[in-house]
């Protein structure tokens, strides 16, 4: 009995250093390898990276996926996967390697791609694997990882290829408005059409559809741009001070002005100069004989007609400073 449990005893030491002898090799064989591996060898790691890309909403843009500094390369396979409701994969077109293998999934946000080398040789260099045409599905500012996972590389004896991976990011850019308001200065309690002409600030298009915002003085107005980019608003303030013009449309940056129109009692200035002179009376005169546009209520003397009478009230008010506008 003593005999046996001696034996068995001994059997199960040889068993644990034998266990101990399989996790110390574990550890030390990989780094073994690593230390024997020539210096030459360790510096040659090919990376495998996409650009970076900016677009504007609705636009494609096409990228290359590039493996560089490559020794042997027989084949590979690499997903590229990223925010669909950001970007989508329109097209993938061979790089300088030649054909591939390709899936587009742009539900689940992933394109597979596969190349082998025909003949069996790997290729030595700078390459590039794939062109990726890449199209802004998101709105301004969206952002998305372009994110490479290298699912295969070998060499053409089929062992793996040391790489590193530099991912890319996607941005959905934001154009932007170039808005001018006509006219911008108006008088309190009278009603003026006021056009806001909106255009792209690069091509100076204009820009259809378009949302116009005015809120202010008792203003709360809202209309859309039509095809010349233009919102016409028949506006009546209120009360003096400054209406708000907000531009939004999907794909720009919204557009605000928090004085787009300012409101201010009128004061006589009919030639828009800043001052109320002689010039002011002849201009005024100017518009009822010859229908001349003025910038300031024609009815000066507020008794609901422009004619001649507002002429003399205004020339009174500014030789002997009586009162114009009566509330
Ligand atoms: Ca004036
Ligand atoms: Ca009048």
């Amino acid at each position: 009995m003593g005999e046996m449990s001696e034996r068995k005893k001994r059997r199960r030491v040889d068993i644990v250093k034998l266990l101990f002898a399989v996790m110390l090799g574990m550890i030390l064989i990989p780094s073994l390898i690593l230390a024997v591996q020539p210096a030459g060898m360790k510096s040659q790691t090919a990376e495998v990276s996409i650009q970076d890309a900016t677009v504007a909403q609705g636009e494609t843009v096409e990228v290359p996926i590039n493996i560089t500094d490559v020794t042997d390369l027989a084949a590979t396979t690499i997903w590229l996967s990223y925010d669909s409701s950001v970007v989508t994969v329109e097209e993938v077109r061979e790089g300088t390697l030649g054909s591939l293998a390709v899936g587009i999934n742009n539900t689940a946000g992933v394109t597979k791609m596969s190349w082998f080398s025909m003949t069996g040789t790997g290729k030595t260099g700078d390459f590039v694997f794939a062109y990726v045409r890449l199209k802004a599905v998101g709105s301004p500012g969206d952002e998305s990882v372009l994110d490479l996972d290298v699912k295969e590389i070998v060499n053409s004896e089929g062992k793996r290829i040391n790489h590193t991976v530099s991912d890319g990011m996607f941005s959905v850019k934001a154009k932007n408005f170039f808005v001018s308001i006509t006219p911008s200065n108006i008088t309190v309690n009278k009603s003026v059409t006021v056009l806001v002409d909106v255009r792209d600030a690069d091509t100076g298009e204009p820009v259809e559809g378009a949302t116009v915002d005015l809120s202010g003085c008792g203003v709360e107005m809202s209309k859309t741009t039509n095809a010349s980019g233009i919102a016409a608003f028949e506006v009546k303030a209120t009360s003096t001070g400054n209406i708000t013009v907000t531009v939004s449309k999907t794909g720009y940056n919204t557009w605000t002005k928090e004085d787009g129109i300012v409101v201010a009692q009128p004061i006589g200035d009919m030639n828009g100069d800043g001052k109320v002179d002689f010039n002011d009376v002849i201009a005024l005169a100017i518009h009822i004989f010859r229908e001349q546009p003025v910038y300031d209520d024609p009815d000066v003397n507020g008794d609901g007609k422009v004619d001649f009478n507002d002429v003399i009230a205004l020339a009174i008010h500014i030789y002997f400073g009586e009162p114009i506008y009566p509330q």
